[in-house]
């Protein structure tokens, strides 16, 4: 079957790309697929392989309908290729190369280039099913457990896409590549996963959910970035898996904003006034506002850390390559080659913090990271509704970018949320309001008691306003295997 938009199924990997004709990649993906079944067994959600969850499998890349809703065991899962249709006659829309026709091979004075990031990319997609693996044992609904389990296949299936082009464009050196992938852990001492947050823990619910706001929105900008590129077939892959990834921001807006909600809703009840009485509103079996504000300060910290150093000559090599562009690209009004543009760049000077222009095309990461804290404002913004409309006196802010960094410009600086340089002593006097503590992990790990009653949800968040795929609000979305 050539390219197309339908998706066929008759080979073991559905796919739009033709594999069936092209027995050569076909053979390779085989080959990989014990291997990667053999990593969700080990490392993939712990203790529900053998569940019914009412899963959506992409069946076509048509956007009206890409879409179907069944009850599936995960392991049967169909992990599936899927790029988005070819646009006709597409350019590369950005730097030297910028009115050429997009590349269908890989330009060989870019395959290290593109090999890397296709590589960092994959990598982060398997190390984030990792992270979340223990969290279905603690889900606060059956409705929670199958979005849980709704990402986890689909960052699967995000790891299939990388794969695929690893294989199909990179021969010998992709199938090395495609091997480490299932090689590296999430937290391993020896063989960590290549970024920063993709190494840290998710240790509760309220942490997946702040992960999934803020850690694939980073991955949302990543992507968006990479489904400009000039390589086509990397493009057309980002610009499917993008459709995907609105529900795992979905998944972490919807539940920080549901946990805001019992919290204020209980609060009115109880008729506590003061956010800040964080004991009393312990009391009622809710997580106080304070400190969600941590939790948000910790994820939104790390997730800038993914966006590399403010100023990157690797970032303007990608750009003038071609090979990763801006978010919105072809939408931006420039000369899309940023010869002689600046952008202003934050950067500590004689210890502060100040506005400094930078040539634009080394401070294309400093630009994607400023589109990204815009994206996460607007979402934070809408937290702060759902608290308002309760008429409690409290609203969640994101921190200064220079906050708790580990990366670029700030790296290791201390600085308060207000973007306060601060001394050594002054921040480890104060961290513990502004990070969740071991007390706070503790107190939040106490609420996280299983409800998998249908209809019923734990005691810390509000069921959603309306079920997936318009289910009922005590539809069975996973039937838990007790046995
Ligand atoms: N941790 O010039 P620099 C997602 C390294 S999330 C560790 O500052 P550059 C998802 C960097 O690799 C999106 N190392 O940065 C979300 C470089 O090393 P080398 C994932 C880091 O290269 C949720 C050196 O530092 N996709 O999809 O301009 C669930 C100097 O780098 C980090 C992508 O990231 C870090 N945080 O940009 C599931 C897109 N930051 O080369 C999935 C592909 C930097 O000197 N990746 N380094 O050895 C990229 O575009 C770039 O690699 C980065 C870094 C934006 C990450």
């Amino acid at each position: 079957m050539p390219e197309t938009t339908n998706v066929d199924y008759s080979t073991k990997i559905p796919n739009n790309v033709g594999l069936m004709d092209d027995q050569r990649v076909l053979r390779a993906l085989e080959q990989w697929h014990p291997g990667y079944i053999d990593w969700w067994m080990t490392m993939g959600p712990e203790g529900f392989q053998t569940s019914d969850v009412y899963l959506r499998t992409a069946i076509s890349i048509d956007p009206k309908g890409w879409a179907k809703f069944d009850y599936v065991k995960m392991p049967e899962y169909r992990w599936g290729i899927l790029l988005a249709p070819r646009q006709e006659d597409r350019r590369v829309n950005f730097g030297m190369h910028k009115g050429e026709k997009a590349w269908q091979e890989v330009p060989g004075e870019y395959r290290a280039m593109l090999r890397r990031l296709i590589v960092v990319q994959g990598d982060t997609e398997p190390a984030s099913v990792e992270q979340q693996r223990h969290l279905g044992k603690t889900a606060p609904s059956l409705y929670d457990m199958r979005n849980l389990f709704q990402v986890n296949v689909e960052e699967g299936r995000h790891l299939w896409a990388m794969v695929y082009l690893l294989q199909k464009y990179f021969g010998k050196d992709g199938r090395e590549e495609a091997e480490g992938l299932l090689q590296r852990r999430s937290g391993d001492q020896d063989k960590p996963r290549m970024l920063g947050a993709f190494n840290e823990q998710t240790p509760d619910w309220l942490s997946f959910f702040m992960f999934t706001f803020f850690t694939d929105r980073d991955g949302k900008m990543q992507l968006e970035s990479l489904a400009q590129s000039g390589f086509d077939p990397l493009s057309r892959t980002c610009r499917f898996m993008l459709t995907e990834e609105a529900h795992h921001m979905f998944v972490g807006e919807t539940g920080v904003g549901r946990a805001i909600e019992r919290t204020c809703q209980a609060m009115r009840e109880a008729g506590i006034e003061d956010a800040n009485d964080i004991e009393a509103v312990r009391k009622l079996g809710v997580i106080d506002l304070p400190t969600m504000q941590k939790k948000a300060n910790l994820h939104f910290s790390l997730s800038l850390d993914l966006f590399g150093s403010e100023v990157s000559t690797n970032a303007a090599n990608y750009f003038t390559s071609g090979v990763k562009g801006r978010f919105q690209e072809t939408r931006i009004e420039d000369d899309h080659q940023l010869t002689k543009a600046v952008y202003p760049v934050s950067k500590l000077i004689d210890g502060t913090i100040k506005m400094v222009d930078e040539p634009a095309l080394t401070a294309i990461n400093m630009r994607l990271r400023d589109d990204y804290v815009n994206d996460c404002l607007k979402g934070v913004q809408r937290w702060n509704k759902v608290i308002e409309k309760t008429g409690v006196n409290f609203r969640l802010k994101l921190p200064h970018v220079a906050f708790h960094r580990g990366i670029g410009e700030f790296a290791n600086l201390h600085a308060s949320p207000a973007g306060e340089v601060l001394s050594e002593q002054a921040w480890a006097r104060q961290k513990e309001q502004w990070l969740p503590s071991k007390a706070d992990g503790d107190f939040i790990a106490g609420l996280m008691t299983p409800c998998w009653k249908r209809g019923e949800f734990a005691s810390w968040i509000a069921p959603p306003r309306i079920g997936i795929d318009n289910k009922p609000g005590d539809f069975e979305y996973v039937k838990v295997d007790r046995a």
